[in-house]
């Protein structure tokens, strides 16, 4: 049997390289059975049908898995937003953090489409992440910004761009590699928002070692299943409060003495960044009783 990687997953289609060569593949009736979905970036073993043509028989264990965009074996995914055009969801870029984590990945912030900003703006939207601990790349894939050492930092990995529509993954990886010469798409001017260019998430060598996968992009993502106890830790900013709260299991709400509701007063957590901490954990304690 062939053993290869998912590079891409479309309407029950599944294409495999294996031997350096791309595999049109079928999934094995059992997957059916067992509801077992088959991801781009999942390593599969593929048994020949015909020339060109196979069935994946078995996905080999995943090391990493995400939902949105949903890819396998990732090492690294590269969280995308534009600066401006389309104006930037800083809530959902909470939850892609979020996502990260809770997958073991250590996310990398991207604010592409800087040359549409001033300083200030782009001073604002890095600050309370780059405080948080995150790393944060400000780019511009139309005048080449940042986009070298975009491309330093895939060396020798796995890196999916996930973000919204029309945040410039697919004019990012462009930019750092033209041959791969993906479609790109204008925003809409008259909703603001990008016209979901790329259809499917798909794994692209920029070379030997280094993989990238470009991704379709989405405006919401759920949370992923976290204990409610454990969201105040995927705060990277928190951590240094969490065990100078006067109660024990604070929830850092309404609870007197809370040492993080200090910290926003204090300034060194954002306001925002804190609001959302509080609606995603309305959202964990809305689920956990809907159980
Ligand atoms: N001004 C400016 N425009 C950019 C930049 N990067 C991308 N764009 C433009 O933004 C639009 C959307 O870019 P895409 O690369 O298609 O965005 P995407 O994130 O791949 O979008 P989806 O495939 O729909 O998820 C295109 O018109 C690009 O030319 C940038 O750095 N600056
Ligand atoms: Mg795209
Ligand atoms: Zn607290």
């Amino acid at each position: 049997m062939l053993q290869g990687i998912v590079v891409r997953a479309y309407s029950g289609f599944y294409y495999v390289k294996a031997d350096n060569e791309i595999w049109e593949c079928r999934l094995r009736g059992k997957f059916r059975l067992t509801g077992q979905n088959v991801l781009a970036g999942d390593r599969v073993k593929v048994r020949e049908t015909g020339k060109g043509t196979g069935v994946i028989e078995e996905v080999l264990p995943r090391a990493t898995v995400l939902d949105r965009p949903p890819v396998a074996n990732v090492d690294q995914v590269i969280i995308t937003f534009a600066c401006a055009d389309p104006d930037p969801q800083t809530e959902l870029l909470d939850r892609m953090l979020i996502q990260a984590e809770a997958a073991g990945l250590v996310p990398v912030i991207c604010f592409n489409k800087m040359d549409l900003v001033d300083e200030k703006t782009v001073a604002e939207l890095t600050g309370s992440y780059r405080n948080a601990g995150y790393t944060v790349l400000v780019t511009s894939a139309v005048h080449g910004i940042g986009v070298e050492d975009l491309r330093r930092r895939l060396k020798g990995l796995i890196t999916v761009f996930a973000g919204p529509s029309g945040s410039g993954k697919s004019s990012l990886l462009n930019a750092i590699h033209p041959d791969f010469r993906l479609k790109t798409g204008k925003v809409s001017e008259k909703i603001g928002r990008g016209r979901h260019t790329t259809r499917y998430a798909e794994l692209l060598e920029l070379e030997p070692g280094s993989l990238v996968v470009d991704s379709p992009g989405f405006s919401s993502l759920y949370l992923p299943e976290i204990d409610k106890r454990h969201l105040a830790y995927m705060f990277p900013e928190f951590l240094p409060y969490l065990d100078n709260c006067k109660f024990n299991g604070c929830l850092h709400r309404a609870e007197p003495g809370c040492a993080v509701k200090c910290g926003v007063e204090e300034g060194t957590i954002s306001r925002e960044r804190y609001a959302h901490y509080l609606m995603f954990l309305e959202e964990l304690i809305a689920r956990e009783r809907r159980y």
